[in-house]
């Protein structure tokens, strides 16, 4: 990789730094002495299956609090702000997700089975998250946005054999292309049901309020995400249960939750953050959640806030940087004085973002780094240690995050190189489903587990985050493959070749850039741009859409055909193109 070689990240010394007093009241109060003397041994002392042996997560985010004096306690609040307004004690969790799982026992699903969720951001999406881990079966969450191409997919690779959805999304669902699936569950179905289909609400009505977990063990599957790299179709992380101790400790000293804090994640399960830290973290640590239904908008946001007195946020630097354009005059009509402690994920925040949100709640967003594959947080900013404004932060105790060159050595301060982490932590995925010889390219770097992004530590052991060191794309904090953009792109009838890459952008961090070579007979249009970038939100989702496309000639590629983004990206920015040596020709 090009950037390992001994260049210099820029100097720290005039940077701006985040002081914390002294007497901090968090709950990891010294990092350096906690970092020391460290022991997961210690972490899983604090579940139940640790003195029995009896492994399943819904037992220690739901069933536990249900039987002690959390029971009445509200752990999730919902609303959409239009049809549902509800609250749900984990004691109406245990019943609600045992009636989940008596539903889908009834429809054969057992310990190990796949289980697609396709649901837009309702309170089922998380009973019946729930209600799978009960039968010890895997959840394999679907982001609602996603179109028949990227369902099909991920429904496909894991061989998911049933899948809850409601009668407005299953029309995504391909059934004839995917042989495993034999029955779809559907939720808020009326009638006019077909032979495969069952009503979900017919199911749990008739469901006895309780079932036993299945139990399991600490290496059994917890739940199967798929996500992007740079090459090939999107892989399914599998994680296993114990990451549940990972999720556990990262929320309470990263995200310092607490039990008397109203907590609110806005990420939706359907990517990582919303299970790690929309479900496993704050329901294994008993504390209540705050789910809003529906799209983005300023206003609801900041009442959510105000309505829920919303004590901890955790967010994205795209969702800050959109609320920073909708202007000051919005949060000075609510108050969020509530809030004591807020975290960023999924991208670098900007020291202006930063510093904005500090404006307008008096609180720094505090960034934690990881990725689908790490499962927990690795890299943190803490409550209660000084950081500096834009870096990424430090180790989380129990975990080794360092950086190194591409024979795996640790490079001098300053330098950059490949982002590592030490394998053995305990949210690590077990594997990419079915996919074993992508897995090993995680461990390509000996000794290591490479992230695939750059960065550099600074003198005082802080890393800085520098950016990807391949092509993958972040945009609004969606990971994106360019691969499975492309193979939508070349599916429309008029597209003969496509290169995609990710321009940079000051509000979402990257947009979708297309490169286009027209098949003989299609001339470059506007009215074209428009009909294929709607073809790609029509078939694999919105998010996943160009917002920008260039028509060329032809599209720069190596003499074994693969697409060459260094030189697009050279080409979009108007620099020189670089060593194109490799190039066809
Ligand atoms: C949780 C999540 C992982 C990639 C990761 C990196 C980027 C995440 C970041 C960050 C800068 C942070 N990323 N957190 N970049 N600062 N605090 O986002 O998982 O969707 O798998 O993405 O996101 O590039 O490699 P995932």
């Amino acid at each position: 990789m090009a950037q390992t070689e001994s260049v210099s990240g820029p100097s720290t010394d005039h940077v701006e730094w985040e002081r914390k007093p002294k007497s901090i009241d968090a709950n990891l109060r010294d990092y350096e002495t906690a970092y020391k003397n460290f022991s997961w041994k210690d972490v899983e002392r604090e579940f139940d299956w640790s003195h029995t042996g009896k492994v399943n997560l819904v037992h220690e985010a739901v069933d536990r609090h249900a039987a002690s004096w959390r029971k009445n306690k509200v752990a999730l609040y919902y609303t959409d702000y239009d049809k549902r307004d509800e609250k749900f004690t984990f004691q109406d969790l245990k019943i609600q997700t045992s009636r989940a799982a008596h539903a889908l026992k009834s429809l054969g699903v057992k310990k190990g089975d796949r289980i697609g969720v396709f649901l837009p951001r309702i309170p089922e999406l998380y009973i019946v998250i729930l209600g799978i881990h009960r039968l010890g079966a895997i959840p394999v969450p679907l982001f609602e946005a996603f179109m028949q191409q990227a369902v099909q997919d991920r429904l496909g690779n894991s061989e998911a054999n049933v899948c809850i959805t409601t009668p407005a999304l299953k029309s995504r669902i391909p059934l004839a292309e995917l042989p495993a699936l034999k029955k779809l569950l559907l939720v808020g179905a009326s009638d006019g049901l077909a032979p495969n289909e069952s009503s979900y609400e017919s199911l749990t009505a008739k469901a006895p309020d309780w079932l036993e977990p299945e139990w399991l063990t600490v290496d059994d599957g917890l739940v199967i995400h798929y996500t992007s790299g740079s090459t090939g179709k999107s892989k399914g992380a599998l994680h296993r249960q114990y990451a549940m101790i990972g999720h556990y400790q990262t929320a309470k000293w990263a995200l310092d939750l607490r039990d008397d804090d109203i907590y609110w994640c806005t990420a939706d399960p359907g990517w990582v953050t919303g299970t790690s830290y929309g479900i496993y973290g704050p329901w294994t640590l008993g504390v209540s959640s705050v789910v809003i239904g529906g799209r983005f908008d300023p206003e609801r946001w900041y009442q959510t806030i105000q309505r829920y007195q919303v004590t901890m946020w955790y967010s994205a630097p795209t969702a800050f940087r959109m609320l920073m354009s909708a202007g000051e005059a919005v949060p000075a009509k609510y108050n969020l004085k509530s809030l004591r402690h807020i975290c960023s994920v999924g991208e670098p925040l900007n020291p202006e973002a930063l510093r904005w949100v500090k404006k307008i709640t008096g609180l720094a967003p505090h960034e934690t780094w990881w990725m689908t594959e790490t499962g927990m947080h690795i890299i943190c900013n803490y409550r209660s240690l000084d950081f500096k404004v834009g870096c990424t932060g430090k180790s989380f105790p129990g975990t080794y995050a360092s950086v190194v060159d591409d024979a795996g050595k640790e490079v001098p301060p300053g330098q950059l190189g490949h982002l590592v982490v030490k394998p053995g932590w305990p949210a690590m995925m077990k594997e990419i489903w079915n996919n074993k010889p992508k897995f090993d390219e995680y461990f390509r770097i000996p000794g290591w587990y490479s992230s695939g992004d750059t960065a550099y530590k600074d003198a005082d052991g802080y890393i800085w985050y520098q950016g990807r060191g391949d092509d993958v794309i972040k945009t609004a904090g969606e990971r994106v493959g360019p691969f499975e953009v492309e193979s939508a792109l070349v599916a429309h009838p008029a597209v003969a070749e496509a290169g995609v890459i990710g321009k940079p952008d000051a509000v979402r961090g990257q947009i979708i850039k297309a490169f286009i070579a027209l098949r003989k007979g299609h001339q470059p249009s506007d009215e074209l741009k428009k009909e294929i970038a709607d073809f790609v939100k029509k078939h694999l989702a919105a998010h996943a859409a160009p917002r920008e496309i260039d028509f060329v000639e032809k599209i720069p590629k190596t003499r074994s055909g693969k697409i060459m983004r260094r030189v697009l990206r050279a080409m979009d920015l108007g620099e020189p193109v670089g060593d194109v040596s490799t190039m066809e020709e």
